[in-house]
């Protein structure tokens, strides 16, 4: 049988990508409590930009409060979960990296919509961007910042996603290695949008995208791709003749939604060139189809308290995923291959989103999500 991924990633078992001398989740003792990331010392701030510069900014953002530690205003967890009972939100998300060619995991998010947190500052005028930082050594030139438009904070198209404030993620507290106590969640995004170790939140008239991502040529508002990755655990195997391969891998649903994966598998000799994405030989290649893994029992794999029909993106009635795999969320995929005779093979598999775009269509660009096409080798013996 072929090793399927489970669908939802321990805490632990994420890939971490984190910047920051030392790595913030390194820290311990009077070092964490100084740097506020123990449940009790969090704090988050929440203040507007005095910015005005012409043609663009002609007015600055306000809020009627600020929310600060000198005043000490700055919200905090039992403030945060305070709202969750009222706001709380539960979303099923996988985290990919836009510069990492695998993804990082799958979890449950809890947390508290970005928009009701900003209800507490009361009246803001003038504001089109909202900017969030976290914990970054009080060093500068450590921060990693990342926004989103004032209208993606604050609407939501029905069965989408609002941008939170997350504190649990598979139903426990958010470890420090995920970004706890609390960490933003993008929905829609690449991981570089939801910031862990969050500590500030900062309202700007400035419309233009100054993501710490934006600086790397990276297309900051970009969404999850649809895409396939193959499982790496098949490169260089030797499998016995007449034994079946298994093709594996993990599907991401992005903004386009997942049709199928297909698998394309051939015979190597010597060292063949790479081939690029938009290659020929690829695109006219015989594709044939992988089978998603079948929809689990959501009340066995979700953790206790969380009940399928309060997921977003379920459906309410039936607690079952709008689409499989859900939006913004991944499954994995297998093919069967059988009665292959000795030799070399390379396979690549490819998603085909719903409207009929085969990866890594419709936008190749990397810098704009990563979906590159991958290959995997490996050897039948006799
Ligand atoms: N404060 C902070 N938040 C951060 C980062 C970081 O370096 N610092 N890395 C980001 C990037 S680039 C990614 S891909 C995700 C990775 O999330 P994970 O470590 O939980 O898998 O976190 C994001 N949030
Ligand atoms: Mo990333």
């Amino acid at each position: 049988m072929p090793k399927l991924h489970p669908i939802l990633t321990p805490d632990h078992n994420f890939y971490d990508v984190s910047r920051g001398t030392p790595k913030p989740h390194t820290l311990a003792g009077d070092a964490l409590i100084n740097a506020r990331l123990t449940p009790d010392t969090w704090r988050c701030e929440i203040t507007a930009d005095a910015f005005i510069e012409e043609p663009h900014t002609k007015v600055p953002a306000t809020i009627a409060k600020s929310l600060t530690i000198a005043d000490g205003t700055a919200l905090d967890l039992a403030t945060l979960m305070k709202l969750g009972k009222k706001h709380e939100v539960h979303f099923l998300k996988a985290m990919q990296c836009l510069n990492i060619d695998a993804p990082l995991g799958q979890g449950v998010w809890t947390g508290v919509p970005l928009r009701e947190v900003l209800k507490l500052c009361g009246k803001m005028n003038n504001v089109r961007r909202i900017y969030f930082w976290g914990y970054h050594n009080h060093d500068p030139k450590q921060v990693f910042k990342s926004s989103v438009s004032y209208t993606q904070c604050f609407e939501t198209a029905p069965g989408d996603l609002p941008v939170f404030l997350a504190y649990r993620v598979n139903g426990e507290p958010l470890s420090l290695e995920r970004g706890g106590p609390v960490r933003m969640i993008v929905p829609w995004s690449h991981g570089y949008k939801s910031i862990k170790w969050l500590q500030h939140i900062f309202v700007t008239n400035d419309a233009r995208n100054n993501d710490t991502y934006s600086s790397g040529n990276n297309d900051p508002d970009s969404f999850l791709k649809t895409a396939a990755y193959v499982d790496k655990s098949l490169d260089g195997q030797k499998i016995a003749a007449g034994n079946p391969v298994f093709v594996t891998g993990q599907v991401i649903s992005g903004l386009s939604g997942v049709q199928r994966v297909e698998y394309w598998l051939r015979r190597i000799e010597g060292e063949p060139k790479p081939l690029a994405d938009d290659a020929d030989e690829l695109l006219n290649a015989p594709w044939q189809p992988c089978e998603l893994e079948a929809e689990p029992d959501w009340k066995n794999v979700l953790p206790k308290g969380i009940d399928p029909k309060q997921v977003l993106a379920f459906d309410p009635q039936r607690g079952q995923p709008l689409t499989w795999p859900p939006r913004y969320g991944m499954c994995s995929y297998h093919a069967m291959i059988k009665d292959l005779k000795p030799g070399r093979y390379e396979v690549r598999a490819r998603s085909v989103d719903m409207n009929g775009f085969a990866q890594p269509e419709p936008r190749p660009l990397q810098k704009a999500g990563k979906n590159g096409i991958q290959v995997r080798r490996f050897e039948v013996v006799a």
